[in-house]
């Protein structure tokens, strides 16, 4: 399950990590998602794409957002090697409709998978949402661990809400 942590006021300033038991230590933890390739369902405008969700600039605007009337939309990053992840954390969309998080997967697989269909991917947390901006940010996280090189967020019912992604952070056990 995802938890909320650090209830912020709605501005993405000052996040970290928190005293969470269901993650080993902070210090063997590295996030590795900063600009590592992304793909996603379609994007709502030229001006929303994939990548924004992983260029480390937490504005409310400058995200991933799916295009209108898709069904389950998602996005993915492409971890590069096989890692095993420990926490995800979301920053979705303050400013417009943040309700639209919801009924999330988070799900991590071996192999590119561009369909939509993420059922053959281990699923590592669920959120259910709907988020509020009272609530701070996602956290996902796993004590064990789930490895894989592709981790996705889908939305998984069947309202065609958008799923709008400030920032994405993923965080995996360091290479020793
Ligand atoms: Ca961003």
């Amino acid at each position: 399950m995802c938890t909320i942590y650090g209830a912020d006021n709605g501005v993405y300033e000052n996040f970290s990590f928190f005293a969470d038991p269901e993650i080993p230590p902070v210090e063997v933890l590295e996030d590795i998602s900063p600009s590592k390739p992304t793909y996603a369902s379609d994007p709502y405008a030229s001006g929303s794409p994939k990548e924004l969700a992983v260029n480390e600039i937490y504005v409310n605007d400058d995200m991933y957002e799916s295009k209108d009337g898709l069904v389950k939309p998602w996005w993915m990053v492409d971890l590069k090697e096989l890692r095993t992840v420990h926490q995800v954390q979301i920053f979705t969309r303050q400013n417009f409709r943040p309700e639209r998080l919801h009924d999330i997967e988070v799900r991590i697989g071996q192999n590119l998978v561009l369909d939509g269909d993420m059922t053959s991917y281990t699923l590592m947390s669920t959120y259910k949402g709907p988020y509020d901006v009272s609530q701070g940010h996602v956290i996902c996280s796993n004590l064990r661990g789930v490895t894989g090189r592709y981790l996705s967020i889908q939305i998984v019912n069947s309202d065609v809400s958008r799923l709008q992604l400030v920032e994405v952070r993923v965080y995996v056990a360091k290479i020793i």
